[in-house]
């Protein structure tokens, strides 16, 4: 029996998240291992293709030209840099890899040299994900051709919220690219961030924007914020960690195929916290010491909480030959196997 919906009433929304707590991530526990593999993790390295310079004002963004004090813009990234790039990430046990580049919309010409880069993700044998700001329907037409694997473009907040976070565009510019993705065939990785100063309503409201599209996204992206300097909303109250975890619970309830990931600011939280999150449902995760200019957690780290966690990388079918294991770790699986 199928339990996709996308009819959700801003009600029963607000309703899950007044649920106690433990009540909560038991039902999303439920929903999760009910439509997926239990204790796996899909991870996902960043990479960013064409840094900073970008003509959009996102108040969260270090790459907007509006920030105080903005970063130097890059160019386009050679091919061979994101071949070396790419070949680090398969090393470290990576399946899919997603580049990004500080774009209000890319050029027809910046899009060829896009498709070479996502040849080069495919020859390796990962999944290809880009994030390139709006496209035109050609556009994601022609990404699909290439094979391209998922875009990824977030609606990160309510349209009520949208405005006091962003001014160059509106929702209705992500919602049509959205739609171009979804009719090329490209499957759509679409979320949010928290801790914008937004309130619970909206909170409840991006997540019935995603799961009333007429397809939920394969991927949800929850980042919560990583303040950087210089934005606009670099001083924001931090979201409480207990409501981070509820959102990542509900998306599971509410878009139960779905692949939620725990995504930016991660590297601020508790193993508790992030434990929790994978219990509510989360089951991906961005990995790499790098997102797109914020650190991240190290491979070593997240591989250590994987294992306390007794999780499993998807797609990962050799984890002692990867080569960034800490020298304690490798040590360990050597005298393990003297051991057997
Ligand atoms: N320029 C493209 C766009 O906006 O679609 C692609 C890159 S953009 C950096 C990708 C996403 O990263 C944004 O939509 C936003 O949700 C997220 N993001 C950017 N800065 C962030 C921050 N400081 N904290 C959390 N998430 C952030
Ligand atoms: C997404 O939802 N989060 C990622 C990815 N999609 C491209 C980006 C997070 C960026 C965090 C801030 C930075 O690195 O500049
Ligand atoms: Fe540009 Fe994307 Fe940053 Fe917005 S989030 S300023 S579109 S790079």
């Amino acid at each position: 029996m199928s339990n996709f919906r996308n009819n959700w009433e801003i009600e029963e929304v607000l309703d899950l998240f007044d649920k106690p707590f433990n009540e909560l991530l038991y039902d999303a526990h439920e929903v999760h291992i009910e439509n997926h593999k239990k204790d796996m993790v899909q991870v996902c390295t960043l990479l960013s293709i064409k840094t900073g310079g970008c003509p959009e004002d996102c108040g969260y963004c270090s790459q907007s030209i509006h920030s105080e004090d903005p970063i130097e813009a890059t160019p386009l990234m050679s091919l061979d840099e994101v071949r070396k790039q790419a070949k680090l990430a398969k090393e470290q046990g990576s399946t899919r890899f997603c580049m990004g580049a500080a774009w209000r919309r890319p050029s027809n010409k910046n899009i060829d040299r896009v498709i070479k880069m996502i040849d080069i993700v495919h020859d390796l044998g990962m999944e290809s994900c880009v994030t390139l700001g709006m496209l035109s329907e050609d556009q994601a037409l022609r990404l699909s051709k290439s094979g391209l694997n998922y875009y990824n473009h977030n609606l990160d907040t309510s349209r009520e919220h949208y405005t006091k976070v962003i001014s160059t565009r509106n929702y209705q510019d992500r919602l049509n690219t959205l739609k171009y993705v979804r009719k090329s065939g490209i499957k759509v990785c679409s979320g949010g961030i928290l801790g914008l100063g937004e309130s619970r309503d909206d909170r409840a409201k991006l997540l019935i924007e995603l799961a009333n599209l007429e397809q939920h996204p394969e991927s949800v992206p929850i980042n919560m914020l990583v303040p950087m300097e210089g934005t606009r909303h670099y001083s924001n109250e931090k979201i409480e960690e207990l409501e981070f975890i509820r959102t990542i619970a509900i998306s599971r309830i509410m878009m139960p195929k779905t692949y939620v990931r725990l995504s930016a600011g991660r590297e601020s939280m508790t193993e508790s916290t992030q434990a929790l999150c994978f219990y509510a449902g989360a089951n991906s995760v961005f990995y790499g010491e790098e997102l797109l200019t914020a650190p991240n957690v190290s491979v070593e780290k997240d591989r250590e909480l994987f294992s306390k966690l007794g999780m499993k990388i998807e797609g990962d079918n050799n984890p002692e030959k990867k080569p960034s294991l800490t020298k304690k770790v490798q040590k360990k699986i050597h005298n393990l196997k003297l051991i057997s």
